[in-house]
């Protein structure tokens, strides 16, 4: 069972956007389903890892990827925004319940480091390495990575199919070795998330069905 070897002092723990804004906690914002279960294996998989952050959305309440009726969700943002394709349920919002981190994880100052993403009205990144969708402005992951001597990361969080993507994918271009582990995820959508594990897989992520395949 045990197949993919870590090291750990060279290992880091990435939980992307694990927050109650992503989970039926709060069904008004962009709830994935089982998305309240996942801290038991984010934090099963950093017990193999030496560092562990997390990121957060952190977006304002109001803003021109903001969807004022459900008719109007996953229809593209209308005018000139680079950094805004379509439009989304209020989530995640800055001093809100949806903004917290899902229960079980560990307080936000025990994470080494904490990134947080998506406060420009303007901008609605889903990587947590960039805060524009161009990858012009680094949020400083890659970078503070790479300091710590960072090779591998493990990647769980919300959702399997939009920032965990996007994030695996910044970190492999950036040149990390990345382990996706499915049993710390959730999708928006099972269709878009066959693809991504496809596109990850493609890309060279290496996706392992839980934590139970980590070794040391
Ligand atoms: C996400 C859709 C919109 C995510 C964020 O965290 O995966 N998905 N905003």
């Amino acid at each position: 069972m045990a197949s993919c070897h870590i090291v750990k002092g060279k290992t880091a723990s990435f939980d992307v956007d694990p927050q109650r804004g992503f989970t039926p906690l709060c069904p008004d914002e962009l709830p994935v389903a089982g998305g309240d279960e996942i801290a038991p294996e984010l934090n099963q998989q950093a017990q193999f890892a030496r560092l562990r952050l997390v990121s957060k959305d952190c977006h304002p309440a109001a803003a021109p990827w903001v969807a004022n009726s459900p008719a109007e969700i996953l229809q593209p943002v209308a005018g000139d925004y680079p950094n805004l394709d379509v439009k989304w349920p209020p989530h995640c919002v800055i001093g809100t319940e949806g903004n917290r981190l899902i229960p079980g994880l560990p307080d936000e100052d025990d994470y080494d480091l904490v990134i947080e993403k998506g406060s420009d009205p303007l901008m609605h990144p889903y990587g947590a390495c960039f805060h524009d969708l161009v990858e012009d402005k680094s949020t400083g992951a890659i970078e503070w990575l790479r300091r710590e001597g960072i090779e591998t990361v493990i990647v769980g969080g919300l959702a399997t199919d939009y920032c965990v993507k996007t994030t695996a994918l910044q970190l492999l271009r950036a040149g990390f070795r990345v382990v996706l582990n499915r049993a710390a995820c959730r999708c928006v959508a099972a269709e878009t998330s066959v693809q991504a594990l496809d596109e990850l897989r493609a890309a060279g992520v290496e996706i392992i069905a839980s934590s139970c395949e980590l070794a040391d």
